[in-house]
């Protein structure tokens, strides 16, 4: 999130739009449904049966990961204000030319290297505690308790859970005809429907979502400056309505291969992110984003397959905002 904007309840200060929680008024909440002490949400609706059943979506064995490349010399996509993971080596044969290897009896040597990132800096699951509005994070959970960490609703809670579920991919470049959705380009529940209709394949309850825009391979094919100029990721939009769909349809999870996994700015209300607050903090939809999509919906168009099993387990930081993880998909 921006670090630099100061909302009050009403009116965002810049511009005349209104507060997320004068927009979400109104709008359903999961808090207290899976108990008072409940740190994962919607991940509640992946329940054995449901995990068992979404094995039989696997046919050919064919894998794929989803994680972006991390600590990569040629960059990491990552929100304005972020930056990529760095990773330094410590040790390796340049410090035992030097002198400087710890020799150990046998004569081994050794490389090792440590590395700092945003932890929300690479593919990642947001804790359900990572976006709140109002004093009030997941679950009804003080907002007071992520000061100095997330004591409640942080991403350990979902790690230690994992996430396995039937994923569907819904590949909105492609059912649009384009490489990459357009700066700010939204779409609704019902495109999304359209779009598995027209792939041959149905949105079923409890589905984890894996929505491509095209948008990560496009950080990759353009210089920087075009890439964050005129930073406003296409996405998904907020309604009543679509908020009402994801909770009927009881999703557990959202995928994408953008940054923030929705619309920056939604064009109706002039609000910044307000799925974060209406899907994570007030359902319990967990969000994965930054997710590499590209080759597998090169593979979903090859062969037509577009559901699977996908498997994911973000690192288990303890009292995180978020992890990275390497989802992987087998068809
Ligand atoms: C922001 O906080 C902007 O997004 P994310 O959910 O990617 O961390």
């Amino acid at each position: 999130m921006s670090h630099d904007h100061d909302h009050d309840h009403d009116h965002d200060h810049d511009h005349d739009s209104p507060s997320i929680s004068r927009l979400l008024e109104g709008s359903p909440k999961n808090w207290g449904k899976w108990g008072p002490d409940d740190e994962v949400g919607s991940l509640n609706y992946l329940t054995p049966s449901v995990v068992a059943a979404a094995a039989g979506s696997i046919r050919s064995g064919k894998t794929f990961t989803l994680q972006v490349k991390m600590a990569n010399p040629e960059g990491d996509p990552v929100w304005p204000g972020r930056s990529g993971a760095v990773r330094i080596n410590v040790m390796d044969e340049g410090h035992f030319i030097a002198g400087k290897g710890v020799e150990t009896a046998g004569g081994a040597h050794y490389a090792d290297d440590y590395m700092t990132c945003f932890l929300q800096g690479s593919t990642q699951y947001d804790a359900l505690g990572h976006v709140w509005c109002d004093g009030q994070i997941w679950n009804g959970y003080d907002a007071k308790t992520t000061i100095g960490g997330l004591a409640k609703a942080s991403v350990c809670a979902i790690a230690e859970k994992g996430v396995v579920g039937r994923g569907i991919l819904l590949d909105m470049a492609r059912f649009r005809g384009k490489d990459v959705l357009d700066v700010g380009e939204t779409f609704t529940h019902h495109d999304l429907q359209a779009c598995a209709a027209t792939q041959g394949a149905t949105i079923e309850p409890h589905d984890i979502l894996l929505i491509r825009t095209g948008w990560i391979g496009k950080f990759y094919k353009v210089s920087r400056d075009d890439f964050y100029s005129d930073f406003v990721e296409p996405g998904l939009t907020h309604s009543r309505e679509l908020v009402d769909w994801f909770q009927a349809m009881e999703i557990p999870n959202i995928v994408t291969d953008t940054i923030a996994n929705e619309v920056t700015v939604d064009p109706v209300s002039g609000c910044v992110l307000p799925l974060h607050n209406a899907l994570m903090r007030n359902l319990g939809v967990t969000l994965t984003e930054i997710a590499w999509l590209d080759d597998l919906a090169a593979d979903c168009a090859d062969d037509g397959q577009y559901t699977f099993l996908y498997v994911a387990a973000p690192l288990k930081i303890v009292n995180g905002t978020g992890a990275p993880v390497n989802p992987v998909v087998i068809k």
